[in-house]
């Protein structure tokens, strides 16, 4: 069996990567860029999956399985796949323990809550001045979340405990973009859990096998 990451630069596939690095699983990495003019994945994505969009892993299936293999979307299911799957039980905490649940809640808030606001200011921004009516609401929103995720990381740079799991891979993503925009002031200890997470080893060799990952 082998594994492949279908990878967009400058995407949120680069946690899965980074994922796959601190796990120590092998892997290959297919790389796609985007278009210059739109950001929109390549074509070439779309005959991997109908969605066209990074991360997407594949299993390669074994002679097994009859060479069946799958190919699995959404970073969320990824990382919960990749955990159980390929050696990160050590990034997800005990099953049945309080903290558990709230790894639960913070790896699906990441893509299913943070993102969303996210989305919609980059979204809108493309509108100029047509934009303005939803800019306070997009705003209240972003501040939102970015505040909640700053009320509850803890000194030590992790959401939950203290040491990385897998929700804090998935939270890097939104907590990038949130001092990629300019508010490390604003948000002091998201600033410093980002910090924590780029100064990992194998986040930096994550960094290395993704190519160009926005300005870090
Ligand atoms: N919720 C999905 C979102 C996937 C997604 O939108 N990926 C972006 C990269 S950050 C993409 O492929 N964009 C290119 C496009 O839409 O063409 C996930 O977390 O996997």
């Amino acid at each position: 069996m082998s594994l492949i990451v279908h990878h967009l630069n400058n995407s949120r596939s680069q946690r899965i990567l980074w994922l796959l690095e601190e796990i120590g699983a092998a892997y290959e990495v297919k790389y796609y860029d985007r278009d210059p003019v739109t950001n929109l994945a390549p074509p070439e994505l779309l005959a991997v999956h109908p969605l066209g969009k990074s991360p997407l892993i594949e299993e390669s299936g074994d002679s097994a399985s009859g060479g069946r293999g799958r190919v699995i979307i959404e970073s969320g299911a990824i990382t919960e796949y990749l955990c159980e799957r390929h050696g990160g039980a050590h990034l997800v905490p005990e099953r049945g323990s309080d903290d558990h649940i709230s790894h639960l809640e913070w790896l699906h808030f990441a893509e299913g809550s943070a993102m969303t606001p996210i989305l919609l200011r980059i979204y809108t921004a493309r509108l100029g001045e047509a934009a303005a009516p939803l800019e306070p609401r997009i705003a209240q929103q972003l501040d939102a979340h970015f505040a909640y995720m700053e009320s509850r990381v803890g000194e030590n740079g992790h959401f939950i405990g203290d040491e990385l799991s897998a929700a804090d891979i998935m939270l890097s993503f939104p907590a990038e973009i949130a001092i990629m925009q300019g508010m490390a002031p604003r948000y002091p200890k998201l600033a410093a859990f980002v910090n924590a997470c780029h100064v990992r080893p194998a986040w930096q060799r994550a960094r290395e096998k993704g190519g160009a990952y926005y300005g870090y």
